[in-house]
């Protein structure tokens, strides 16, 4: 049994979305970031950087923080979604680490500044737009060749997803990036992905381009 402390947002689904993947049994517990829950010292010893998602393993006494890291272990507990072929099983760390550090954090900032806080600063806001249409043009290469972006269905992809089913709020036109829409509609029709998307709680429709 695996206790999942979330929220509905891309980080927080990346969990829920390998949690229903692998068919763990799991209870979900919300975390309202939008009412300082994440600061509650309860949830700080699960989650030292006050952040979602966090696990606790009751099988092992494992106790994580940083969605990366989870779906790793969930991979490795279940040896489900990591491919087995050594280059392929790189390539799903490689661009598992590449939306850890760029597509997350930058398209993170594109949400702040395009649509919670426009206008604040011109700077920013064509900054993180910017880059993140151009971390999108990184991804589109990467599908162009091949179905998934490790080859195989596998973290790497449950790890990207999520961000990318945020393309409105990006301003991103997925139309003319035909080898994203491709890959993000396949991915959007399995069953687990439409239960973990809804995990902690409903807010929309999974975006449908
Ligand atoms: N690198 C972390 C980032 C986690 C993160 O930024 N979570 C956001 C929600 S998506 C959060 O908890 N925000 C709370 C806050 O900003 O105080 C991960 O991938 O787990």
């Amino acid at each position: 049994m695996i206790d999942l402390y979330s929220w509905t947002t891309p980080n927080g689904r990346k969990v829920s979305i390998m949690l229903e993947e692998c068919g763990l049994e799991y209870t979900s517990h919300s975390i309202n970031i939008t009412q300082d829950e994440q600061f509650e010292p309860s949830f700080l010893k699960i989650s030292p950087n006050n952040r979602i998602p966090a696990i606790f393993d009751h099988d092992t006494g494992v106790s994580m923080m940083e969605s990366g890291a989870i779906l790793m272990y969930l991979a490795e507990k279940t040896g489900k979604f990591i491919p087995t072929d050594a280059n392929n099983r790189w390539a799903a760390i490689e661009w598992l680490m590449w939306q850890m550090g760029g597509l997350g954090p930058m398209a993170g900032q594109t949400h702040h500044f395009l649509k919670f806080n426009r206008d604040v600063s011109e700077y920013a806001q064509n900054r993180y737009k910017n880059e993140t249409a151009r971390l999108y043009g990184v991804l589109e290469k990467r599908l162009a060749d091949r179905d998934y972006i490790a080859e195989e269905y596998s973290i790497a992809d449950m790890a990207a997803w999520p961000w990318v089913s945020r393309y409105e709020w990006q301003e991103i036109d997925l139309n003319k990036f035909p080898a994203i829409k491709e890959w993000y509609v396949k991915i959007a029709q399995r069953p687990a992905v439409q239960t973990g998307y809804h995990v902690p709680a409903f807010t929309q429709d999974i975006p449908m381009p």
